[in-house]
Formats: structure tokens, sequence, C-alpha cells
């Protein structure tokens, strides 16, 4: 099987890397090509175009920034379907609408190529360590094609349904993501106001039974009031954003939404989304 990657951010890089460190051939392509060159080292090969990456692999993994990036990529100038597709399959791992899905899965089908979508729940070290969970939409086995390769990008993959269902999935864990770091920002702002220090109030949550992986791995860089981005914020405001666009409407969804939409607003789309609780702050 040859790989083809196309998209080298955050979580590109560590992804493509994954699948070369467990000897896939890899071609991969990058709007920003100084980005792909990062992974020649680790043996791959970059692709001048996305027309030669197609021609050069049977499955092409897709991993952007949003709907409008996605698109372009399959649909546009230049982009996926304009190039010799028929019979390849195409696995989209970013995080966009259900919608989107299921338009790019329509186009695919007329022109010939198979499509998943399969966006993940981890930021970039689950990424790194090969401990992503993966939600897959589409036919059964397309799905079971790709699984060896998603094997090597996470630790869980699994066939949910039919296109559009690994990204509705996606929209509902990233829903209880953003719900889980505002309701941690609130406790430790309401415990300040009380008295009680961060440090003090982090050791009770990690010792008590709300502590989790995600508020022990954010520890380090809410105590530093530093927050360089494992999940960048603007990323969450998308997630919540479609998720509401998709139909979701709780108390708890709309507040969320509202709260990272104005930070994002404020210019903190680029650090973590822990970065709600210095928005917060009052
Ligand atoms: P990043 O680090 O913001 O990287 C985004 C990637 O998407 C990067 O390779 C971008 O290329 C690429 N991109 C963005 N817009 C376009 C367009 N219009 N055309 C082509 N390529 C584009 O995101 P992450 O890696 O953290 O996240 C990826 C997904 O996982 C996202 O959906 C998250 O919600 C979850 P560039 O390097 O800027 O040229």
């Amino acid at each position: 099987m040859k790989v083809g990657w196309i998209g080298l951010g955050n979580m590109g890089i560590p992804m493509a890397s994954n699948l070369l460190a467990a000897g896939y051939d890899v071609c991969v392509w990058n709007r920003t090509p100084a980005k792909a060159e990062r992974l020649v080292s680790l043996g791959a090969v970059i692709a001048e175009s996305m027309e030669k990456l197609v021609e050069n692999c049977d499955i092409i993994f897709t991993m952007v920034s949003d709907d409008d990036a996605v698109r372009s990529i399959y649909t546009g100038a230049g982009g996926l379907l304009s190039a010799a597709v028929r019979g390849k399959l195409a696995v989209d791992m970013s995080t966009v609408s259900p919608e989107t899905s299921r338009f790019l899965a329509q186009k695919c089908r007329e022109a010939g190529l198979r499509f998943l979508d399969a966006p993940v729940s981890g930021s970039v070290g689950p990424a790194k360590e090969g401990k992503l969970v993966i939600m897959a939409g589409g036919e059964q086995q397309d799905f079971e094609q790709a699984k060896p390769m998603l094997d090597k990008l996470g630790k869980t993959a699994l066939h949910l349904g039919p296109n559009g269902a690994g990204t509705s999935a996606k929209l509902a864990i990233n829903l209880l993501l953003g719900i889980t770091v505002q309701g941690v920002a609130e406790t430790l702002l309401f415990a300040r106001g009380m008295g009680i220090t961060t440090e003090q109030m982090l050791t009770i949550i990690s010792e008590s039974a709300v502590g989790t992986p995600l508020i022990r791995g954010k520890a380090a860089s809410i105590l530093a009031d530093d927050y360089p981005a494992a999940f960048a914020l603007k990323h969450m405001a998308k997630d919540l954003r479609l998720a509401r666009e998709a139909g979701v409407s709780s108390p708890l969804a709309e507040s969320v939404a509202a709260s990272y939409r104005t930070a994002l607003e404020e210019g903190m789309g680029d650090l973590d989304l822990m970065a709600i609780l210095r928005f917060l702050d009052p």
C-alpha cells in the first residue's frame, strides 16, 4: 500500500511520521512546502502537486484545518478530484461538519474515489504516541482496508456507520471536551475566589473521581499560565460552532460555544484551549 498524506500541521506531522516509522512508503504534500521537508529525513517523498501525489498512492489521507480547507483540497482547482483517483481510497481525518463529509463522499463517488470520514479524538501528545481515538464513517470494506494504517495512528478505530457518522461522533466528543475544559476553568476561578490556591485545587481534582488524564495533563500549563497549543482554541471554537450548526442545542453547548467564540475574537485562537481559563479570569 502506497500512502499519500496531505496536511502537515500540528497533527499531520506526527501522524504521517508514525506511518513512516511503521514502514509505509509515504508521499506528502502541504500547502506550505517547508513543513513537508521536515519529514524527508524520516523517509517521506515530497509530491510537487496533489496530482502527482495521487499518481503515486493507493490511499490518500487528508488532515487539514476546517471545512473550507478540506473542500478546496478535494474540489478546488488542482485538487484531489482533478487527478486520476478512480479505484483509490481517500480518508479525511480533519474535523469538519457531517454535511461537508457527506458532500465530499458524494463528489468522490462521482469520480470513482472511495471516501471515509475519520476524524480523531486526541491532540498532539496522543498523535505522537499513536494513541488517537479514530471515529470513521463510510463503507465497511473501505474501513477494513484503511484499518492497518489507522491502527498505527490510534489506539482505537471504530466504524460507526455511513459517511458523516465519523464527523458526527467527533463533534459529540468535542462538545464534552469543551464543556470539561471550561468546567475546570470555572472551578479553579471559583476556588481561588474562596481562598483555595490553583495548585491546591488541581491536586484535589486530580485525586478525586473527576480527575482525568486531560486535567492532569493541563496542570503544568495552568500553573505556568502558559498555553502552547496541544489543541488550539480556534479549533475548539470551530467544533462547537459546527455542533450548533448540526443541530446541537443544549444549555451547556450554547454557553461554551459563546465563551470560546469570544476568546477567539479576542485573539486567543492559537493558544491551547485551556487558555479559556485566562479568558474567564475576571
Ligand atoms: P493546524 O496545525 O492548524 O494545521 C492545519 C493544516 O491545514 C496545515 O497543513 C495547513 O497548511 C492546512 N490548510 C489549512 N488551510 C488550507 C487550505 N485552504 N488549503 C490547503 N491546506 C490548508 O491544524 P491541526 O493539525 O492542529 O488540526 C488538523 C485538524 O485536526 C483540524 O480539523 C482540527 O480541528 C483537528 P499550511 O501548513 O498552513 O500551509
